[in-house]
C-alpha cells in the first residue's frame, strides 16, 4: 500500500471509546509486539513517567522501593533502578547552599575557588533573597543581557515542571536576559538543513518501521544506533524503536552498520559492519557518489524533477572545479574503507530499495554541516526519496523516530510568559533580549563586545556576569573543560538548581535543591514521535530533605521581585495540570475523539491511549512531495532539495561552502597535521542519559576500578602493553582524565570510546588542567565551532593517547556530598 494515498479516517466518538477508553484507558487496539514485555500485568503502585519510560512507583512506609515498568512498554529500560536511586543516592542535594567566599566577600570573590566544595548551608528564605537581589544587582549594574538564562539541558519531562521555561518565565516577567539558540544534539544539522531540504528535519518523523519491514531491502545505519539511543525520549519514552528493530529482524531485512563501533543494533540484526575512520564520512559518501555517477547508476530523472544544483555540485565531484576527482580511490585514502567496497555499496544502494539512516554524531564534528548535505545529495542521486522503504531518515536512532504517530491532541504546557508555548522546542523559542548559539557561551564569556558570524548574520557578544542554570549540566555537556574553567572565572555569579551534586552544582556559587519528578505532580505525552498516550505523572513520595520544585522556587523569586501573581496566576499545581488536560480535551473533540473527564483520567492506573490509523502506521516521509512537488513544495527557496545553495554562497564562509564538500577537520585519525594517534568516540552512554544517573548505584554495573570505561581494540592495547581493567590516563594538549580499560573487538583499531556524561572530578579544582579522577571526556574534546554557519559544538572531534596510570590512584570524590 502506498502511504499518503488516503486521508486520515475520522474516528467516531464511539469507536474511540470502544477502542481505548472503555477498555480501561488501556492498551486495547494497540499491538504489543517486541522483546520481553514488562513484568506481566505490572500495576499497582503509583503511575508516573520519566525520560526512560512509564512506570509504577511502589512505596513502602513513605519510601519508594521499586519503579516497576508499565506493562505496555515493549522494552523497559534497564536504567529504571538508577532512576529510583536518583531520589536517595549519596549525591542528592539536600539543602540550599552558598559558596563561602561568595557569601562572605560578595559576588565574584575567589573565582578560582569554585569547585573546591566549601559551601555554607542557608535557609530557603535567605537563598531566595540572595538570588532575587543578585539578579537585580546584575541587571542594574551591567544591563539585562548580563544575565544568561540559556540554561541548556535535558531536565525532566512534564508539561508543568519544565524548569527552563519556568526560569525564563520568572525572568521575562521581571525584565530580560541573554538566551541561547540551537542545541548540542544537532547544532550543525538544524542550521544547514533548512537550506537543503526546507526544514530542520532532524526531529521530524521518518518513514515508519512498519513500512520499512514491508518495503526496505537494505537498511543502512550510518552512525545510528537505535537500540542505544532510543532508550530515552525528550518526553516520556515509548521505546517504539525496539519494536521497530524487531520488525526488521523478523522481516530478515539486510542491514549495514557504518560506524567505528559494532553497535547493539548491528549485533541484534547481525548487520555487515563497515568501520570508516571517524570524521571521514563525507569523503566516504563522495566516493560512493563518484562511483554511482561513473557507472551511470544515478537517477537523473529524480535529480531533474526534485532537486536543484546538481549541475553545480558535479564539477566538484568529478574534480573539474578543484582538480581532485572524488573517486573511490581518493575516498579510500581518507576513510580507510577500500575503494572496491565503496563501489560495491554504490551498486547495492542503487539496485535495492535502500534506507539511509543517519545519526547525529557525524555532525557533532568540525565542519559537521557537510554530512547531512552529503547524505541528501547521495539519497537524491539514488532517487528513492519518498518511496516506501527507501530514501533517508534522520531520527531512526533518536527517541524512537519511525514509531508511527498516533492521532492525538497536543497537550498544552506552561509558557515562558513571552507569548510562546515552548514545551517540545524549548531551545528553539525566541525569548530574551539577545541570543547566542548555544555552544558559544565560553567564547562569549571570553570575548564580550566582539562580533560573531552566525548563519548569515552578525551577533554582538554580550557581557555576561550571572549564569543561571536549571535542568542542565554544562560542566558535563560543554567541550574543552579547561578552556571553560578559564571562561567561568569571568562570572560574578553562577546559580544552579539541580537534584544531584553534579560538577556544575559543585562549581556554582548558589545551589538550590530541586525535587525530582517523583516528588511532584505533572502530566506528559508518551513518545516524542508516537504521541501514543497522555500520562498522569503522579507524585510518588514527599520531597526528601529540603528539596522544592523549580516552580515553587521561581514563584518565590518572582514574588520577591514583585511579580508573584503574574507568575502563578493564582493557580495551584493541580489547577495547571487540569488546564493542560482540558485544552487537549477540546482539541481531541475537534478530531472526533472524546477524552474522559479529568478525575477519571487522573485516578486511573493506566495512561490514556490514543488510536493509530493504518495510514499513519504505513507513513512514508516525503511521499507527498514526490507525488506532487509543486503542491507539496519543500520549504527551500526553490521548493526542491538544494544540492547547491545560493544563500550559503552569498555568505561567503570559507568553512562552509555552497555544496556538500569534504573539509579537513582540525584533527582526525590519519590527518596530515594530527599529532595524537587515537580518535575518541565520545558517544552517548548506554547506561545513563548524559550525566544523569552517573551519581547512582547503576554506575557500579559499568565502572572499572571506580572510573568511567574506556573501550579499546586489542591491537591498540597490545601496542601499549595495556591489559583489561588497567586504570589508564587518556590525554592530549587540552586535558587529561583517568579511565578504566575495557578491551574489545567491537571497536575499530585507532579508535577509543569514552562516553560523554562522566562526572568531572578534578584532583585539584583550583588548578586548570588538573587530572579528572573519574573520566569526563569533555576534558579532551575541542571547544571550536563546526563553522561560522551553524556555530555548532564538536563533541566528536578529539584525538588523544592512552597510557597506564602509574602512581597512587587519586580517590573519586565527585559522587559524595561536598566537604
Ligand atoms: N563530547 C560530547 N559532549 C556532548 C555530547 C556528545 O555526544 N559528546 N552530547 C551533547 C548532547 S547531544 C547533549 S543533549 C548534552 C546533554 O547535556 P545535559 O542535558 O546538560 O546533560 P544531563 O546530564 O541530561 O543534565 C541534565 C541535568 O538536569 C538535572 N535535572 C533533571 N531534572 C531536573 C529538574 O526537574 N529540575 C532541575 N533543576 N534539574 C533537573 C539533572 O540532574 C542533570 O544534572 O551533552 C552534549 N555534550
Ligand atoms: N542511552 C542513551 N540514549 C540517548 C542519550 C543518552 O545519553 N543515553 N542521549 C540522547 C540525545 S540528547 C541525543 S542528541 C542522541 C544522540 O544521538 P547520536 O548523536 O546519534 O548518538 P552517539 O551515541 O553520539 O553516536 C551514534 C553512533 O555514531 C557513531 N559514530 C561516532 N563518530 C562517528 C563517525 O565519525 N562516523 C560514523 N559513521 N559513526 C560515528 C558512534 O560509534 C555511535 O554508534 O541520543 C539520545 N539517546
Ligand atoms: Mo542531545
Amino acid at each position: 500500500m502506498t502511504a499518503n494515498s488516503m486521508t486520515t479516517p475520522t474516528l467516531s466518538k464511539r469507536s474511540f471509546l470502544k477502542g481505548s477508553i472503555a477498555a480501561g484507558l488501556g492498551l486495547a487496539g494497540l499491538p504489543l509486539l517486541g522483546r520481553g514485555a514488562a513484568a506481566e500485568g505490572a500495576s499497582g503502585g503509583i503511575l508516573s513517567g520519566c525520560h526512560w519510560g512509564v512506570f509504577h512507583g511502589i512505596v513502602e512506609d513513605g519510601r519508594a522501593v521499586e519503579f516497576k515498568p508499565w506493562a505496555g512498554d515493549p522494552a523497559p529500560s534497564p536504567q529504571l533502578p538508577g532512576v529510583l536511586d536518583s531520589l536517595y543516592s549519596e549525591s542528592r542535594i539536600r539543602y540550599p547552599m552558598v559558596r563561602r567566599a561568595w557569601l562572605e566577600q560578595g559576588p565574584g570573590a575567589d573565582p578560582d575557588g569554585r569547585g573546591s566544595g566549601d559551601f555554607v548551608r542557608v535557609s530557603w528564605e535567605q537563598a531566595i533573597e540572595l538570588v532575587a537581589n543578585e539578579i537585580t544587582r546584575v541587571r542594574d549594574t551591567y544591563g539585562h543581557p548580563a544575565v544568561f538564562a540559556g540554561s541548556y539541558g535535558w531536565k525532566s519531562p512534564g508539561n508543568l515542571h519544565n524548569c527552563q521555561t519556568l526560569l525564563r518565565r520568572m525572568l521575562n516577567l521581571t525584565g530580560s536576559y541573554t538566551n541561547s539558540t540551537g542545541d548540542y544534539s544537532t547544532g550543525a544539522a538544524q542550521v544547514i538543513l533548512p537550506y537543503v531540504s526546507g526544514s530542520i528535519e532532524v526531529y521530524e518523523q521518518c518513514t515508519t518501521w512498519d513500512n520499512l519491514a514491508a518495503n526496505c531491502e537494505l537498511m543502512v545505519f550510518w552512525g545510528a544506533n537505535p537500540l542505544n539511543n532510543s532508550e530515552i525520549c525528550w518526553s516520556v519514552a515509548d521505546h517504539g524503536s525496539f519494536r521497530g528493530v524487531d520488525l526488521l529482524k523478523e522481516a530478515g531485512t539486510e542491514s549495514i552498520c557504518i560506524d567505528p563501533i559494532r553497535t547493539e543494533t548491528a549485533q541484534a540484526l547481525d548487520s555487515e559492519w563497515i568501520a570508516p575512520a571517524p570524521q571521514t564520512d563525507v569523503a566516504m559518501m563522495l566516493g560512493i557518489m563518484h562511483a554511482l555517477y561513473d557507472e551511470g547508476l544515478h537517477d537523473q530523472a529524480f535529480l531533474d524533477r526534485y532537486t536543484v544544483g546538481f549541475d553545480k555540485f558535479l564539477p566538484y565531484l568529478l574534480g573539474d572545479s578543484d582538480g581532485t576527482p572524488k573517486t573511490p580511490e581518493w575516498a579510500a585514502e581518507i576513510c580507510g574503507v577500500p575503494a572496491d567496497k565503496l563501489r560495491d555499496l554504490a551498486r547495492r544502494f542503487s539496485s535495492k530499495r535502500t534506507m539511509l539512516a543517519l545519526g547525529y554524531s557525524t555532525q557533532r564534528q568540525h565542519h559537521g554541516e557537510q554530512i547531512h548535505w552529503a547524505l541528501i545529495t547521495l539519497a537524491s542521486m539514488l532517487g528513492q526519496i519518498g518511496l516506501p522503504g527507501g530514501g533517508y531518515g534522520l531520527s531512526y536512532h533518536y527517541a524512537s523516530g519511525g514509531a508511527p504517530t498516533h492521532t492525538s491532541p497536543i497537550l498544552k504546557a506552561i509558557d515562558d510568559a513571552s507569548g510562546v508555548v515552548v514545551e517540545g522546542a524549548a531551545w528553539l523559542a525566541k525569548s530574551g533580549a539577545v541570543s547566542i548559539p548555544v555552544s558559544r557561551l565560553v567564547e562569549t564569556l571570553l570575548n564580550p563586545g566582539k562580533t560573531m558570524q552566525f548563519n548569515g548574520h552578525e551577533i554582538e557578544l554580550p557581557e555576561i556576569k550571572l549564569a543561571y542554570w536549571v535542568g542542565g549540566n554544562p560542566f558535563s555537556h560543554h567541550q574543552d573543560r579547561n578552556e571553560m574553567l578559564r571562561a567561568w572565572r569571568q562570572l560574578d555569579t553562577f546559580i544552579v538548581h539541580d537534584i544531584q551534586w553534579t560538577a556544575s552544582a559543585r562549581h556554582a556559587d548558589i545551589v538550590l535543591p530541586a525535587t525530582t519528578s517523583y516528588e511532584r505532580n505533572d502530566i506528559a505525552q508518551v513518545g516524542d514521535y508516537a504521541l501514543s498516550h497522555i500520562l498522569p505523572m503522579k507524585k510518588i513520595v514527599d520531597p526528601v530533605f529540603e528539596a522544592r520544585s523549580d516552580y515553587d522556587i521561581f514563584a518565590d523569586i518572582a514574588a520577591s521581585l514583585g511579580k508573584g501573581h503574574e507568575f502563578t496566576q493564582g493557580l495551584s499545581e493541580m489547577d495547571w495540570i487540569r488546564g493542560f488536560y482540558e485544552g487537549a480535551r477540546i482539541e481531541a473533540r475537534g478530531k472526533g475523539m472524546e477524552m474522559p473527564v479529568f478525575e477519571s483520567f487522573w485516578d486511573s492506573d493506566e495512561p490514556l491511549a490514543f488510536p493509530l490509523s493504518d495510514v499513519q502506521k504505513d507513513w512514508v516521509r516525503h511521499a507527498d512531495f514526490r507525488a506532487d512537488p509543486l503542491l507539496n513544495a519543500l520549504g527551500t527557496a526553490s521548493g526542491k532539495f538544494e544540492l547547491y545553495s545560493n544563500a550559503i554562497e552569498k555568505y561567503g564562509y570559507d568553512d562552509c561552502p555552497p555544496h556538500a564538500t569534504w573539509m579537513e577537520p582540525i584533527e582526525r585519525l590519519g590527518g596530515a597535521t594530527t599529532t595524537y594517534p587515537l580518535a575518541i568516540a565520545a558517544n552517548h552512554p548506554d547506561m545513563r542519559l548524559h550525566s544523569q544517573l552517573c551519581g547512582t548505584k547503576i554506575r557500579e554495573g559499568y565502572e572499572v576500578k571506580g572510573r568511567e570505561p574506556c573501550w579499546m581494540n586489542p591491537a591498540d592495547a597490545a601496542a601499549r602493553g595495556l591489559s583489561e581493567g588497567d586504570v589508564v590516563r587518556v590525554f592530549n594538549d587540552r586535558g587529561q582524565i583517568l579511565a578504566g580499560l575495557v578491551i574489545t573487538d567491537v571497536i575499530r583499531p585507532g579508535v577509543i570510546r569514552v562516553s560523554e556524561g562522566g562526572w568531572f572530578d578534578p584532583v585539584d579544582p583550583r588548578q586548570i588542567g588538573s587530572l579528572c579522577a573519574y573520566g569526563d571526556v569533555n576534558n579532551l574534546t575541542t571547544g571550536i565551532a563546526t563553522s561560522r554557519l551553524a556555530q555548532g559544538n564538536c563533541g566528536q572531534t578529539a584525538m588523544a593517547d592512552v597510557e597506564r596510570f602509574e602512581g597512587p590512584l587519586p580517590p573519586v570524590t565527585v559522587f559524595s556530598q561536598p566537604a
